[in-house]
């Protein structure tokens, strides 16, 4: 099996990009500059004409979206663990999460984050707000010291993009959110999220 997964340092394809590395696959890494604009190019709106990452080419064909790239890894490499495979309960759960990720969390901090123009004044707080509000969500769904319990899933690093990208804009308060803060450094101590954040040029965020 090839596999190459397209990726934007430090956007939400970290997902995708973290979870080949926890399931231990071979697999190239090809990176698309959003700043440039080059998830815009003919070349590659051919591989994915949303025009976003991330991607994951696989020998079947294109999958996009992390929540399904994080499915299809977790279910083609059960003894890897990375997911409840088998257990059709705790695979609903873990799809509803992902899926609140992708809808809730991600386009909410997105908003703070990456409106073009900049959010200012009002505007800027209101969506903050709102962000914060989806924080406090996932907070609360956090259920030990894993958004699962006791059992690390692929969720936990797809959790991790956005509390990292909240941790940079200081919005991840400590007293507001004891548990994502520490499920942030908990995630960020795994060697495999290591291993992707050193491929794309990062550091772990201190908090
Ligand atoms: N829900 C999608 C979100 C994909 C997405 O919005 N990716 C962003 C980076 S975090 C992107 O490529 N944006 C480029 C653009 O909008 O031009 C997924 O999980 O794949």
């Amino acid at each position: 099996m090839s596999l190459t997964v397209y990726i934007s340092p430090g956007a939400c394809a970290m997902a995708s990009h973290s979870a080949l590395e926890e399931a231990g696959l071979d697999y190239e890494a090809t990176v698309i500059d959003l700043k440039k604009g080059e998830q815009r190019t003919p070349e590659y709106l051919a591989i994915n004409p949303a025009g976003v990452t991330p991607v994951l080419k696989t020998d079947q064909g294109v999958l996009t979206q992390n929540a399904a790239i994080l499915a299809w890894v977790a279910e083609t490499n059960p003894d890897k663990k990375l997911a409840p495979v088998g257990d059709a309960f705790a695979m609903a759960r873990f799809h509803a999460f992902n899926g609140w990720l992708a809808s809730g969390l991600h386009p909410a901090i997105g908003k703070v984050l990456f409106s073009r123009p900049p959010l200012e004044g009002e505007a800027k707080d209101q969506a903050v707000e709102q962000a914060l509000a989806k924080y406090d969500l996932a907070e609360q769904q956090i259920e030990g010291d894993w958004v699962f319990g006791d059992g690390w899933t692929l969720a936990d690093n797809y959790l991790a993009v956005f509390t990292r990208w909240a941790r940079q804009a200081r919005l991840l308060d400590a007293g507001r959110y004891p548990k994502l803060n520490a499920h942030l450094d908990r995630v960020q101590a795994r060697p495999a999220i290591q291993r992707m954040l050193k491929a794309e040029g990062l550091e772990p965020v201190a908090a």
